[in-house]
């Protein structure tokens, strides 16, 4: 990251300029993000910062070209070149990850969920028979059609992990599609240790049996055991599906490996392109050669056509992702978050499952009297981006939440270090303890407003800017 290629910093400049004098209000502000990225401690887990190479390989005419189908078997003509594209995303897919098989087109991670569930019901339930439901559209279904879609699928079921446990949406949640196309049942953590109880996963399968057991998580911070999550599927006969989105880049870094890499566990593992994997937003699915033919219908069954642009910048991600730099950053991303929890602790914040092994952080702000809601709007104020997060057993729901989720992903591609880390945990505790719970206009507790202490926002932004400029960001490219 940090050497930029100066022709393409001067292209960018040059790109800007031309599209400023079609329409300035999109030039300046993508001028304005960049400025505002450059100014900020971005501490959300699920972002990061793409090199220039796959930011470029992101605008260019690829994006013109309709190719729905599979490499070989378009629906269009003259798809020669998205073939190209998309077979060396998936090569490079394949071979990073070790996989039989990669779907390098899902546009997000939803849509990689939905292509994997879509398949594994194909592959394993006979007849779906959709049409059942009737010809209304999905935002008309009534519970009724919903019931009559899950007996058309055969009463299927789905257990994966719980919202408030640090599990996705897509995971089952009753307000996802997934926890309407499944019935579904969810596993949560240890009440005292915060971490997965294998065993008592184990049990719940038994008696739930479900035909998909989803591993992987957007706010737990720890490692998972994903051999004995696959003996658990095994056990019950279930498919271990992993969305591997938010550790993706510590797998393609090796920083998780054995147990803790999901795919030689998994069936079907799924991912985004952009977060620890530092790519262009996307998704993907990887999966054992039994599934292929099933994901392969992933376009058009469930998504509309690929976008052949952000294959070709998958693909220059992956190529990136296959360096010994990449794996030194990844594991400096997990150092950091070590240095990072360390930092909050020695300082007597109440952190979920009292560490972190993996790139994340989870701080419970109860103990500072604060909701999520407040504590994230505080630390916006003084330049600290992070976003507010459920813990476990949430008593403030899940809208004002009661954590505040803080990743190392994108600070470390900038080249933060463990001690930079240190003085950010000391920045947050700063800007925390001076934060203070303001009431309604009843006069009742609120969850929403909250007082920060006059001057606490200047010298956190003063400190953060310090560090900032030790490690710019795109250095070189001025717009
Ligand atoms: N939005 C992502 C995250 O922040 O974790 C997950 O979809």
């Amino acid at each position: 990251m940090s050497n930029v290629n100066a022709e393409l910093a001067s292209a960018y400049k040059t790109i800007l300029d031309v599209v400023g004098r079609t329409e300035p209000r999109i030039a300046d502000a993508t001028r304005q993000e960049l400025t505002d990225q450059r100014g900020s401690l971005k501490l959300i887990a699920s972002e990061n910062y793409a090199s220039l190479p796959v930011l470029a390989t992101m605008g260019t005419w690829l994006s013109d070209k309709y190719a729905e189908g599979t490499v070989g078997h378009r629906f269009y003509a003259g798809c020669q070149n998205v073939d190209t594209v998309e077979s060396v995303a998936a090569e490079h897919a394949r071979e990073l990850f070790g996989a039989e098989y990669a779907y390098v087109q899902p546009h997000s991670g939803i849509d990689a969920n939905l292509v994997a569930y879509w398949a594994i019901l194909a592959n394993r339930v006979e007849s779906p028979a959709l049409e059942q439901v009737g010809a209304k559209t999905v935002n008309d279904l009534t519970e009724e059609d919903w019931e009559a879609l899950r007996r058309a699928f055969g009463e299927q079921r789905i257990m994966g992990m719980s919202l408030d446990a640090g599990g996705h949406l897509t995971h089952g949640f009753r307000h996802n599609i997934s926890g309407k196309m499944f019935h579904q049942r969810s596993y949560g953590t240890d009440p005292e240790t915060g971490l997965i109880d294998y065993d008592a996963l184990a049990a719940s399968a038994k008696e739930f049996k479900p035909l998909i057991l989803v591993a992987g998580y957007s706010a737990y911070p720890r490692r998972v055991n994903f051999a004995r999550m696959r003996e658990i599927a095994d056990s019950v006969g279930a498919v271990l599906m992993v969305d591997m989105a938010h550790f993706a880049g510590l797998v393609a870094g090796k920083v998780f490996t054995g147990d803790e890499n999901p795919v030689p566990h998994a069936h079907v593992v799924t991912t985004t392109t952009h977060k620890s994997l530092r790519g262009p937003r996307g998704g993907m699915v990887l999966a054992t050669k039994e599934f292929a033919a099933d994901i392969d219908r992933g376009c058009p069954m469930v998504l509309g056509g690929p976008l052949a642009h952000m294959m070709a910048a998958k693909a220059v991600a992956l190529a990136e992702a296959r360096t010994t730099e990449f794996q030194t950053y990844a594991q400096n991303v997990a150092d950091n978050a070590k240095a990072l929890a360390d930092g909050f602790l020695k300082r007597g914040t109440r952190l979920v499952t009292g560490g972190t092994d993996n790139h994340l952080v989870l701080l419970d702000v109860t103990s500072y009297g604060l909701t999520g809601r407040q504590a994230e709007s505080a630390l916006i104020d003084a330049g600290v981006i992070s976003n507010r997060n459920s813990i476990p057993q949430d008593p403030n729901g899940a809208w004002y939440t009661s954590g505040v989720r803080l990743g190392t992903p994108a600070l470390t591609s900038r080249g933060f270090g463990a001690d930079d880390f240190d003085r950010v945990a000391e920045l947050i505790v700063d800007v925390l303890s001076n934060t203070t719970p303001a009431a309604t206009s009843t006069g009742a507790p609120g969850k929403a407003k909250y007082v920060l202490a006059d001057g606490v926002a200047d010298r956190t932004k003063a400190a953060a800017a310090e560090l900032l400029d030790a490690h710019p960001l795109y250095p070189g490219l001025e717009l």
